[in-house]
């Protein structure tokens, strides 16, 4: 494909930093536009972007606009991404789709992965995985992410997976699949809401130059054909009695309006975000800030 007809535009600090081989972190965009209410959810894109620039770092926010795959986004294709109501939530499956017909959508963990990939990007920060959902023996609900990250040489900063999902069976199927996972400072898997999801890991490391050291050895053995997985427990953890009410009072509601398929995740967390009076945001927002300094204090250990 010749430059001109490529579907992928880049930003141009990310022109940039890829001219001249600096650190770059790819971001997710559902959480944008499916994950966090407007209107902090654009407040949010912004702030994440400067703490990776701070960390010396470059930013690259990924998303499709009018057909076009972007690698960075300028505020203007933030605001679009933010507040478009036309916006669908694009797994790796949907890329060429949305491509091919012209549309928008903002990118999971699995497209973003993908895409960053494809762009040379070995560093990606989001808040949570996708993963297997609670009743997934019958709906066979299992997210995307994790067979992309089973197939993608990627450093997945996150706050484990999300608390409303059946992180057992998640983690047994990172194990599967062959997904790494180390603790970040801690031994415990953190559930996103939580830092500590009941759940404890193997490996645990203590700074940014110790996961560059891991991401060197794997290149080097080549078990880098898929994914590392960074947990990075949140420090200010939710309330756990309230957040069990109201996890089951969501799903309740899930059912009863009979929610499914790629509706589910942001379903959830919208209910999160309304019935605990903003705790759960504030949560959130906490989680993907720290996990966009810490991506971008690994990129720049990885760089040198
Ligand atoms: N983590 C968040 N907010 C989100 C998501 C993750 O803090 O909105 C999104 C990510 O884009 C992830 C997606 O890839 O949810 C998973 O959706 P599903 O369960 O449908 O695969
Ligand atoms: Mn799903």
């Amino acid at each position: 494909m010749s430059e001109s007809n490529s579907p992928v535009i880049y930003s141009d600090e990310v022109k940039t930093a890829r001219e001249k081989r600096t650190p770059i972190v790819a971001l997710e965009s559902t959480i944008i536009s499916h994950g966090l209410p407007r209107p902090q959810n654009l407040l949010v894109a912004r702030e994440v972007e400067a703490i990776v620039r701070a960390h010396g770092a470059t930013p690259a926010t990924i998303a499709v606009i009018d057909g076009k795959i972007h690698v960075g986004l300028s505020d203007k294709d933030l605001i679009a991404i933010a507040t478009r109501d036309d916006i669908v939530k694009a797994s790796s499956r949907d890329l060429a789709v949305v491509v091919a017909q012209g549309k928008s959508a903002a990118t999971t963990v699995a497209a973003t992965a993908h895409i960053a990939s494809l762009a040379g990007i070995k560093v990606f920060a989001t808040g949570g995985l996708g993963g297997v959902h609670r009743g997934a023996h019958e709906s066979f609900d299992e997210s995307a992410d994790l067979t992309a990250l089973s197939q993608l040489d990627i450093t997945v900063v996150c706050a484990g997976v999300k608390s409303i999902l059946d992180i057992e069976a998640t983690l047994e199927r990172l194990e599967t699949l062959a997904i790494a996972v180390v603790g970040y400072r801690t031994s415990h898997f953190p559930g996103f809401y939580f830092t500590d999801s009941g759940f404890s890991l193997e490996h645990r490391v203590e700074s940014a130059d110790e996961i560059a050291a891991i991401i060197h050895a794997r290149a080097l053995i080549q078990t880098n054909r898929s994914a590392l997985i960074v947990a990075n427990p949140v420090e200010k953890e939710m309330d756990h009695a309230r957040h069990d009410a109201i996890l089951a009072s969501g799903l309740r509601k899930a059912k009863e309006a009979n929610i499914v398929g790629k509706a589910v995740t942001p379903f959830l967390l919208e209910h999160f975000h309304e019935a605990s009076d903003g705790e759960s945001l504030a949560v959130n927002i906490e989680i993907i800030k720290s996990n966009s300094a810490l991506a971008a204090d690994i990129a720049m250990a990885s760089a040198q």
